[in-house]
């Protein structure tokens, strides 16, 4: 099979490897970076109302097998975006605007706004983990369809959810009733695993300083996490959801597994972080040569042991 074209929320992409919201996407200068790499999609970090400066430092942290990060949304401020989306349009490719208004108004203003710009699709981040006092709202069933449908019924754009790990069949078939329910166009599964503990044994103390060193963890870490909700997910959800998988990312063969257990796209998050912008040629070349020796597209071969 040749490379892979696929499509998100109605959007074409040239493949399917673009970035997490989070590393390297804040400034115009490293979105400009990511415009002009070979990441098939330009994503935002998620946004608030207002500019954050975010948590105090050290908060992010690489680890041999991946990261922990507790960034607290440093951001611009959505306003910073909206008026960078022309630019950010220039390199031909779609633009996702992340959004992670602090209440539900936010979102509501942020969304009313973002209709009005060349933005291509929304992903509304239900999942940061690292904010004092404010509970991910992917794990309030409630309060996650009462966000959904407030701001379903507002947006023009094609919106997308981005979900934390779940860990429990029924979480899943939970959030999925509602995802269905609501008719979002995709989800990206998974944001880190939250509140997770690394600490330094020499130095006898926390790695990162927000919050008590909890953070969240990404990389190697969390694959099989993110592995397990691509694939519930794509097992309970309606066939025009497309998922965009998250976690792990690092290798085309890590494309490969994503997209087995039914991705039609992902994102790559601690790595580009690692390696910079990059990582999206050489990942995108080992995932196409891996292609060229296989005669159908992955989901149609999955099967279980
Ligand atoms: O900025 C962050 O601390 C952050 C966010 Br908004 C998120 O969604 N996921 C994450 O690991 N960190």
């Amino acid at each position: 099979m040749e490379s892979m074209k696929t499509s998100i929320a109605g959007m074409p992409l040239q493949h399917p490897i673009f970035n997490a919201s989070g590393p390297k996407c804040t400034t115009f200068e490293e979105l400009k970076a990511l415009g002009e790499s070979a990441a098939s999609v330009i994503l935002h970090k998620s946004c608030t109302l207002e500019p954050r400066q975010g948590n105090p430092e050290p908060r992010y942290v690489d680890l041999e097998l991946g990261s922990i990060n507790s960034m607290g949304l440093p951001n611009l401020g959505y306003a910073e975006y909206l008026k960078m989306m022309p630019r950010l349009k220039t390199f031909g490719k779609p633009v996702i605007s992340s959004v992670s208004g602090l209440y539900l108004s936010d979102n509501i203003t942020i969304v009313r706004e973002l209709n009005e710009t060349l933005v291509d699709a929304i992903e509304l981040n239900l999942s940061c983990p690292n904010l004092v006092g404010k509970p991910q709202v992917g794990y309030d069933m409630e309060q996650s369809d009462a966000v959904l449908e407030a701001i379903m019924a507002i947006s023009k754009k094609p919106l997308g959810v981005k979900l934390p790990p779940y860990f429990d069949f029924v979480h899943f078939e939970q959030m999925a009733a509602i995802l269905n329910k609501r008719h979002v166009a995709f989800v990206t599964c998974v944001n880190s695993i939250g509140n997770a503990l690394f600490v330094d044994p020499e130095k006898e103390c926390t790695i990162i300083k927000p919050k008590g060193g909890f953070g969240g963890i990404g990389g190697d870490y969390i694959k099989p996490t993110a592995l397990g909700n691509v694939r519930k997910f794509y097992e309970l959800l309606r066939k025009d959801i497309g998922i965009v998988g998250c976690g792990g990312i690092k290798t085309g063969m890590d494309v490969f597994e994503h997209i087995l257990c039914g991705a039609s796209a992902v994102q790559v998050g601690t790595q580009l972080m690692k390696e910079g912008p990059s990582c999206f040629s050489r990942i995108t070349n080992e995932f196409n040569s891996i292609m060229s020796r296989k005669a159908t597209h992955p989901l149609a071969t999955f099967k279980e042991n």
